[in-house]
């Protein structure tokens, strides 16, 4: 079914509505299936790649899939999209119409037969299953500057049905301030796991302004964390097909199988920038943001780049 019929039949359901959850504001897509999320059964081996919502997610998450599998399973890459090869831990969406369901986030990661298990979540880090800390499993944080990160979720909001109604940019920014979106705050969120990284070894925080800047360097350090040799050439053929072109060209990395996003509003692989922010923010509106920013970040070492 198209996707505009498809979403004329969601409708009547309406988008979904915030709650606290736990101190986060969530949606039920990302509670529903609680229970099975807290007692997740990790692997010593599986590799939790974390992030806020729109931080480099799908990226980082497509390196790694063909770091790892790239070589041994080339079918994998043109087969099956990222969100089957790298399941979305916590999400449960309800199928959708007879045509659409969209995969339970724990029992596809239950279902993968690859070693290790590569596994998405946004999950603030206080949220994070104990499986995973007991395993003493390896974490992949990937964090962006909260106005380019901002930017990507106000597009992302308005064109994913499943998440809540942005309403306006200005109105969205004064809830992202506040931490009203899903999962909660940003600023929580990434300084939440920058100081369990002083505890906790087994997690590598990156950077998608790093990324953007230079990419092979990334996977370098990417690979030593992991212990991964690669040789350049496997590495400079992964960089190539992982370009921002060539992901938004590729429907299993792009989402574009995913029926709940309405690609007319705005792709998923939207710009792919640092900085692009500036195209949207008055200046009233990066005044105010900067003032909120420096009382919320004032107690972290965390130091972000707006621009490169
Ligand atoms: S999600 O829904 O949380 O999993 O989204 P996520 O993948 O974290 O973030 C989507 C944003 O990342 C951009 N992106 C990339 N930028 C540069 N190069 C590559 N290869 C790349 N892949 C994804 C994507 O375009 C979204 O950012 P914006 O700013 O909206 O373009």
């Amino acid at each position: 079914m198209p996707v505009a019929e498809r979403l004329q039949e969601m409708e009547p359901k309406g988008r979904p509505k915030l709650f606290d959850f736990q101190g986060v504001s969530m949606i039920n897509y990302f509670t529903d299936n609680w229970e099975k999320v807290q007692d997740f059964h990790a692997r010593p081996d599986d590799i939790l790649i974390a992030t806020y919502p729109k931080a480099g997610t799908t990226w980082v998450s497509c390196i790694l899939d063909l770091l790892y599998f790239g070589k041994d399973m080339p079918e994998r890459q043109t087969t099956l999209p990222i969100y089957e090869r790298v399941p979305f831990l916590e999400i449960a969406v309800p199928q959708i119409d007879k045509a659409c369901s969209l995969p339970i986030g724990t029992e596809l990661a239950d279902q993968l037969s690859t070693s290790p298990r590569l596994i998405k979540t946004h999950l603030p880090v206080q949220l994070v299953p104990k499986g995973f800390w007991e395993q003493n499993c390896r974490m992949v944080y990937v964090a962006r500057n909260a106005k380019d990160n901002a930017v990507s979720y106000f597009h992302f909001d308005r064109m994913n049905m499943v998440q809540p109604e942005p309403g306006d940019w200005n109105s969205y920014i004064e809830k992202f301030m506040e931490g009203k979106t899903v999962f909660g705050p940003w600023y929580d969120h990434v300084t939440g796991w920058w100081e369990k990284k002083q505890t906790y070894s087994n997690i590598l925080y990156m950077f998608y302004e790093d990324l953007i800047e230079d990419t092979g360097r990334e996977m370098e350090r990417l690979c030593s964390f992991l212990g991964l040799s690669t040789t350049a050439e496997e590495r400079e053929s992964i960089r190539g097909g992982v370009q921002f072109d060539a992901m938004k060209a590729n429907p299993m990395a792009n989402y574009s199988t995913i029926p709940v996003m309405d690609f007319k509003i705005s792709p998923f692989m939207r710009k792919g920038k640092v900085g692009d922010w500036k195209n949207h923010f008055t200046v009233a509106q990066n005044e105010k943001f900067d003032e909120h920013y420096k009382q919320r970040m004032k107690n972290s070492s965390l130091a972000f780049r707006t621009e490169i």
